[in-house]
């Protein structure tokens, strides 16, 4: 540990004298920057403390990027961050280059093992007219911190101060750290489905606002998207239906680990989620043997649910959850198995119990922990699985009651799928209508009275894709509400406003539209109007 502190000691301390002869031969010119605030940039979500002081680094050709040497991970950060400069800049910002004749200023991910920084995700960020360093314990902390960056970087140069362009991000101390380990958002890719670019960019989206899970929502009644290789027919079968008759999809097992892998580049975990033993009606069309129902089953397009069940008394129905459970968990790195469990209004409800309970052991074998919707907690579950709420108060207090942690996403507030408005083209509203503000004004903390802070392991956001076929349909749901969920999970209740998360929503569009998001216009919020492409227009 020493060692490491006397490391990074050196580098800084030869980073400083580069930088300093490099500035003696150029006669260090002092640059005059606008006073700026940091308090007042538009970063979402909200970080625990920011600190203004007014000045300015100066981002341009001449900046570097040095990362700690503690693991590859760090100079991952550091490479990402320059990718996402660039995307923004077109500056090409060297990582970690021995090339260093004209370094002016820098910018430090450096990895700390300081006391304020033993939350894995937490991270400072110093930002000085020379340089800017991001401290964190781990590169995942490293990343969210880079987030907060980008959010700071203008979207436009000034080209007055010196003789080339420059990018002003404002000076001061960031103190960050998050509220919940656990940030969601899920998507039914089984509904409709959706491809792995589409997948990416949604990611992308995600973690630009410190989300750390992506929940999919892998099979239901409508189709199933993942190969299993031992149970080929889910695919080459169910793998080819979806809702409203459309031609379906599913991920090969590379396809799926391409997705896994972009997420871990995302410091984001995939859940992959196997809903049963409702929801299961195409898995039976493949296998009738799984059926439960006793009737003969066909491929079912509709939206209606509730009407499949697997059986819970064969064996042959264990055999298969062992065989998709080992073959998804071996390419899924994360701790966690959903496996689902919600709406099985077909199953006896002793069967439930039994089946839940069964399936849980098969989960632990295949060393993940199990999460299932709310209704789980009726079984005789273990206090390591944890329920995801959406609908039954009482099966969450049970879950605490017995040790489990819970997952906050009740239907009324924080669900995507649920029209934000009368006027709303796409969704549901079976639940409730949620515009953008009673999306973001709750506390997951406090929702159930009866649950404790310690309770509840975080948010997600499901959306349900009965009414979403493509990309852009997946935007107008999701957007702009997501990034509010990412602020309830990331900031503490008294860390957040309405009325300010309002302005910072509204001066997102900058990077919403760069990043071509269908977002709903809600009329709620006074959206910053985008003049980053005007002179392209005129
Ligand atoms: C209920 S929420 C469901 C889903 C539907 C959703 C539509 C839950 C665990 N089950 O099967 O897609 O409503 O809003």
């Amino acid at each position: 540990m020493k060692k490491k502190i006397l490391a990074i000691k050196i580098a800084l301390f030869a980073l400083a004298i580069i930088s300093l002869s490099c500035a003696e031969k150029k006669k260090k010119i002092n640059l005059v920057f606008p006073e700026t605030n940091l308090a007042s940039e538009n970063i979402i979500p909200k970080p625990s403390k920011i600190i203004a002081t007014n000045s300015a680094f100066g981002l341009d050709k001449n900046t570097v990027i040095y990362t700690s040497q503690a693991s590859n991970e760090f100079e991952a950060v550091g490479q990402f961050l320059s990718d996402k400069i660039e995307e923004l800049t077109a500056l090409k910002i060297p990582v970690n280059s021995t090339e260093l004749e004209t370094v002016d200023r820098v910018i430090y991910i450096n990895q700390s093992d300081s006391l304020d920084l033993q939350v894995k995700e937490s991270y400072q960020l110093y930002i000085s007219k020379d340089s800017i360093i991001i401290n964190s314990m781990t590169a995942e902390g490293a990343f969210r911190g880079v987030q907060t960056l980008r959010q700071i970087i203008p979207e436009k140069s000034n080209d007055t101060i010196t003789d080339h362009a420059m990018w002003l991000v404002p000076s001061g101390k960031i103190i960050d750290s998050p509220n919940f380990e656990y940030r969601g958002a899920m998507l039914d890719v089984a509904r409709h489905f959706f491809s792995v670019s589409e997948i990416k960019k949604y990611i992308d989206l995600l973690a630009y606002y410190k989300i750390n899970q992506l929940h999919l929502h892998l099979t239901d009644d409508q189709g199933w998207r993942i190969e299993i290789k031992s149970w080929p027919k889910l695919t080459s079968v169910s793998g080819n239906t979806e809702v409203g008759g459309g031609k379906g999809g599913f991920y090969t097992q590379e396809e799926y680990s391409e997705i896994v892998a972009y997420a871990t580049e995302h410091h984001m975990t995939i859940i992959p989620e196997v809903d049963m033993p409702g929801h299961t009606n195409a898995a039976s069309v493949a296998y009738p043997i799984l059926n439960g129902n006793g009737k003969t089953l066909k491929p079912y397009t509709g939206t209606h649910v509730g009407f499949s069940t697997f059986d819970a008394h064969k064996d042959t129905v264990y055999a298969f959850i062992d065989d998709v459970v080992r073959e998804i968990a071996a390419l899924t790195p994360g701790p966690y198995f959903h496996i689902g469990g919600d709406e099985s209004h077909v199953t006896k409800k002793k069967d439930y119990i039994l089946f839940v309970n069964r399936v849980e052991k098969i989960v632990q074998k295949h060393g993940k922990q199990m999460i299932g919707w709310d209704e789980i907690m009726q079984a005789d579950v273990d206090s390591s699985s944890i329920a995801q709420h959406w609908n039954t108060k009482k099966n969450a207090t049970d879950a605490a009651a017995r040790g489990s942690k819970i997952i906050m996403s009740p239907a009324t507030r924080a669900y995507l799928d649920m029209k934000y408005d009368d006027a709303s083209i796409h969704g549901l509203d079976w639940a409730a209508l949620i515009p953008v503000d009673t999306a973001y004004n709750w506390s997951p903390t406090t929702y159930i009275k009866e649950l404790k802070k310690e309770d509840i392991l975080g948010i997600e956001a499901p959306l349900w894709s009965e009414t979403i076929a493509n990309m852009a349909e997946l935007e107008y749901l999701a957007f702009p509400r997501m990034i509010g969920y990412a602020e309830l999970g990331w900031s503490t209740d008294e860390n957040r406003n309405w009325e300010d998360f309002k302005i910072r929503l509204a001066n997102q569009t900058p990077y919403l539209n760069r990043m071509n998001v269908n977002y709903y216009p809600s009329e709620l919020i006074d959206w910053k109007k985008d003049t980053t492409n005007d002179t392209l227009k005129n």
